[in-house]
Formats: structure tokens, C-alpha cells, sequence
């Protein structure tokens, strides 16, 4: 409890023993029918912070059943009194972002101070921008026939499945269910049995100022909770981040009930750096891009940086020396840049490929920085920032999601072939250019096949922006109105002889 700042303590104490063995149904928290629990571990100590319910598929009918008695109501609420409601929900957040932050950083391993309350800030943003976009649920008039009138109208598809992952469990659900709410749908999240507290007590704090049933979180296993839910008959839609291996599995669950599926799973973003760029902000830019704050896990992560050959041993070293200042430890303190990764199967993930650079002939596996040497931290999840060079193209560590601190850098000397080689990746999320030339920005731009793509910086996900990836990396898009539109509502075409 002394590592929790005592002016929080309480509360967020308060907060996880009330969350105890409960799922959020019908504004009410609920334990799971038959009692069923999942241990939450904090990932900095290894301690039981305590239990997540385990639903099966009595709970998840519960929950959609709460979310289908209230979609009649929901549905019929007119658009800007939606938008009211979820702009006071926002607000009732934000009175709790303290210690909503707390508990996510308990949960997850991540900083508090790099991480985890900007990651409260940029929910709300989201969740305050999409109850202002209520009155842009639009359709329109078509010029038909001047006899008929014609128009469309935009609405909601029924019962959400929101289907969330651990890493950055507050944007990915707020980037769900604030457009699938303003737009008049009543959802049910699966959080993620990993890091489910700071979700439940964020959707918690919505709910209250919704009519009972419109937003509510189940936990549990992807079997028993997550397949369940997709396959539920009532459940019209599914938005998931996850895995692509889950993500295919979904996709095919949802094929057999024909329903719409929206698909975020990962990427092996490149950056692209020519000769002329600004050294400064490049490693700036490679450090905000890989997300180390976040150990890597982010599926946007910078993880194959091209520098051309020119550039390519200053870049190296001045990588080396700026993530080596970064402090990796306990995610509480203010002073930690670095918190831990999420779970022990993680790590082995993350060194299973750290391992094999170790192991690929001519390439170089360097870990920066140092891990925490406190006493109550000896049993966390602490990775290093780590740095491959050398590594063949066609390698594992350049093909496939790390999902942690590493970053592969390869030297370019050819635009075309450079190019070529970042297309050349089953994944399609994100990617950078970095240059002071404008014609070999656009021209680079033009040619990358990546869903989001920006010159001389990397930012995260911006609630306005829509985002979402090509090729494995997922359909459909989240942020921005379009989304909200495209894969929150139905379009119906009216059409009417006036004569
Ligand atoms: O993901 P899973 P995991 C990638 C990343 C990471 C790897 C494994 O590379 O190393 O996936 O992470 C639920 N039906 N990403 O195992 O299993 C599950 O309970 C329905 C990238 O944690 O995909 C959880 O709520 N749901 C990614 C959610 O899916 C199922 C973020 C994600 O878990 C299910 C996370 C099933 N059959 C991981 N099986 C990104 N795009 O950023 C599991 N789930």
C-alpha cells in the first residue's frame, strides 16, 4: 500500500476489493453464476491484487439480455440526449481519473506517470468528442425522381460486442462503445481477464448515468466468455483488438451468424529514414514510435526502423544512449519512465525473440538501460529496451509482432528497394517517413501500403483520425465520425411516391 500515493490509496483500495469476483450487468455488480474467478496479478511483484469473475455462457446470456431489454429505449432516446448523457458520463470519469489511472497501473505493470494517465486523459477525449458528434448522425436526400422522395437513414445495429485486449485496455474501449453508444447501440465489453479493474470501474462510472443495461462488462476466459459472446445470437455486431489469430476466429464465428466485424490485430510498423533527416527527432520519433514506456506493446510500435546507410551508425548509437537514460521500475513511483510487460507469458514471448537475434549469425542484440534492483520488485516482469541490428529480412524478429521493447534496425541504400522491403510484411497498420525533401515524402507516402501513415513524427491514436490497418492488420476503421457511421449504424433507403 506505501507504493500507492496515500492520497489515493484509499480509494483505489476501495475500488478493486468492491470489483472483487464481479462482472458490470444491468448496472448492478454481479459475481458470475456459478462463482467462478481468475487471479489478478500485479506484473511489478508478482502479489494477487485479487479476483476477476470467469464468466460462461449463463453470464454472458445475462449480459446481453440486460443489453437487448435495454435497446428499445436506448434506441428510440433522440441523438442529442444521448450525446447529454454520455458527455456526463465523460465528465464522472474525469472527477476519478486518479485513481482509475492508479488501478491501471496496478493491473498492467505500466507507468502511471508516462502511461497510465495519459491514457485516462486520451479516453475521455474520446468519449467527450463522440457524444458531441450525437447530432452528425445523418443521412441524406438522393435526387431520384422529383415525385419520390428518397432519403437515407442511419441506424443502430442492435447489441455491440466490444472484445478488448490488455495493453491499452481504456482508449481501445472507449474507441468501441463511445461511437457505438452516441449512435444508439447498448453494448456488452469483454475486458480483458488480465487487466479487467480500471475497465469495469471506468464503465461502471458510464453506466450509472445510463439507463440500466445500455453499457455493460463481463470478464473471463476468450473460450468460455469472449467465443460465447460472439456467438450469442442476440449480439449484431463485434469490434475487436486482440491477436490475429483470435481475430480469425472471431471473423469466422461471426461468418456463420452473418453479423459485421470490425478487426484491430497488430502490425510491424517501418520507419523509413532518409539521409537528410534530423537525427534528434528521428531518435525522438523511434523511441515515441516503438512505445517503450508501454515495454512495446502497442500494436502501431515503430518495431523496423530503415536508416539509410549513411545515417545508420550515428542512429545506433544515439538510440543506445537515449533509451539507456530511460528508468525502468516500480510503475507506481513518479520517477519510472518504464514500467514491466503484462504477464510472465508475455515476457517468454518477448525473450523467445530476443533469444533468437542472440542466436542469428552476424546480428547484434543490444539490452539498454537497467532493470529495477529493489527488493519488492525482484519477481517483476522488467524487460530491457533492446536494439537488433543485422538480422536477415526474411527473420522472424522482422516478420512477426514482438509485442515488446524491441526494435529491429536495417540500413538502406535504395528508395525502391527500401520501399519494397516495408511493404513486404503480412501487416498493414502504421507506418513513418523521415525527411526534409517534401518530393521524397509524398513520393514515399504515395507507395507505403499502411492504413496510417505520418512524415516526421509518431504520434498515437487521435480520437478525430481514423485509424485502423491494411492487409492482416485488421477491417474496418476506429476514431474519427466515419467510424462511427460506417460501423456503428445500418443505412436504410427510403424511398416514397409522393403523386
Ligand atoms: O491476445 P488475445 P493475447 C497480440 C500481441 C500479443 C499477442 C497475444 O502480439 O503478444 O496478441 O496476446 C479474448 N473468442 N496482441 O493472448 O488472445 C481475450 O480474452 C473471443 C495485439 O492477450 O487475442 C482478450 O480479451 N475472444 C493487440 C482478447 O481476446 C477471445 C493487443 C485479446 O486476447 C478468444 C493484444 C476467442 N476464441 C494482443 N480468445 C493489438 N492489436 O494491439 C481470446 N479472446
Amino acid at each position: 500500500a506505501t507504493r500507492i500515493d496515500p492520497a489515493i490509496a484509499p480509494a483505489a483500495s476501495e475500488v478493486i476489493s468492491q470489483l472483487q469476483g464481479r462482472h458490470l450487468i444491468g448496472n448492478a455488480l454481479v459475481p458470475s453464476v456459478g462463482g467462478a474467478t481468475l487471479d489478478v496479478v500485479d506484473p511489478a511483484t508478482a502479489q494477487l491484487i485479487g479476483k476477476a469473475p470467469a464468466a460462461t455462457g449463463d453470464d454472458v446470456a445475462r449480459a446481453v439480455a440486460a443489453a437487448s431489454a435495454a435497446f428499445p429505449g436506448w434506441a428510440a432516446t433522440p441523438a442529442r440526449q444521448r450525446g447529454k448523457l454520455i458527455a456526463a458520463a465523460a465528465r464522472a470519469i474525469a472527477d476519478h481519473s486518479d485513481v482509475i489511472a492508479t488501478v491501471l497501473a496496478l493491473e498492467t505493470g505500466k507507468a502511471i506517470r508516462t502511461e497510465c494517465r495519459g491514457e485516462v486523459a486520451t479516453a475521455i477525449d474520446i468519449v467527450t468528442m463522440y457524444a458531441g458528434l450525437a447530432s452528425e448522425l445523418k443521412g441524406e436526400t438522393l435526387p431520384f425522381d422529383p415525385q419520390i422522395l428518397t432519403y437515407t437513414s442511419r441506424e443502430p445495429l442492435g447489441v455491440v460486442a466490444a472484445i478488448l485486449p490488455w495493453n491499452v485496455p481504456l482508449v481501445l474501449m472507449m474507441l468501441k462503445i463511445a461511437p457505438a453508444l452516441v449512435a444508439g447501440n447498448t453494448v456488452v465489453v469483454k475486458a480483458s481477464e488480465e487487466a479487467p479493474y480500471a475497465t469495469i470501474e471506468m464503465a461502471r462510472l458510464m453506466a450509472k448515468l445510463l439507463p440500466d443495461g445500455v453499457l455493460n462488462v463481463i470478464c473471463g476466459t476468450g473460450r468460455d466468455c469472449g467465443a460465447a459472446l460472439v456467438e450469442h445470437p442476440a449480439v449484431a455486431k463485434v469490434t475487436f483488438t486482440g491477436s490475429q489469430a483470435v481475430g480469425e476466429l472471431i471473423y469466422q464465428m461471426a461468418a456463420k451468424k452473418i453479423i459485421p466485424v470490425s478487426l484491430e490485430l497488430g502490425g510491424k510498423s517501418p520507419m523509413i529514414v532518409y539521409p537528410d533527416a534530423d537525427m534528434a527527432r528521428v531518435v525522438a520519433g523511434a523511441i515515441a514510435g516503438m512505445r517503450f514506456t508501454r515495454q512495446g506493446q502497442s500494436c502501431t510500435a515503430a518495431s523496423r526502423i530503415y536508416v539509410h546507410t549513411k545515417l545508420i551508425d550515428a542512429f545506433v548509437a544515439a538510440l543506445r544512449e537515449a533509451v539507456s537514460k530511460l528508468k525502468i521500475g516500480d510503475p507506481l513511483d513518479e520517477a519510472t519512465d518504464i514500467g514491466t510487460v503484462i504477464s510472465q507469458r508475455q515476457k517468454a514471448k518477448v525473450e523467445s525473440y530476443i533469444d533468437l537475434g542472440a542466436r542469428t549469425v552476424g546480428a547484434k542484440v543490444d539490452r539498454c538501460g537497467e532493470l529495477p534492483g529493489a527488493a519488492h520488485l525482484k519477481d517483476g516482469l522488467f524487460l530491457q529496451p533492446t536494439i537488433i541490428t543485422g538480422v536477415p529480412e526474411d527473420s522472424p524478429l522482422m516478420r512477426e509482432e514482438i509485442f515488446g521493447p524491441v526494435v529491429c534496425v536495417q540500413p538502406w541504400d535504395d528508395e525502391d528497394d527500401v520501399i519494397a522491403r516495408a511493404n513486404d510484411s503480412d501487416f498493414g497498420l502504421a507506418a513513418t517517413v523521415w525527411t526534409n525533401d517534401l518530393r521524397s515524402a509524398l513520393r514515399t507516402v504515395q507507395r507505403l501500403d499502411a492504413g496510417y501513415v505520418q512524415v516526421n513524427q509518431n504520434l498515437t491514436i487521435q480520437p478525430n483520425l481514423s485509424y485502423g490497418g491494411f492487409r492482416k492488420s485488421g477491417l474496418g476503421k476506429e476514431a474519427s465520425l466515419e467510424a462511427m457511421l460506417e460501423h456503428f449504424t445500418k443505412k436504410k433507403t427510403v424511398v416514397i411516391d409522393m403523386r
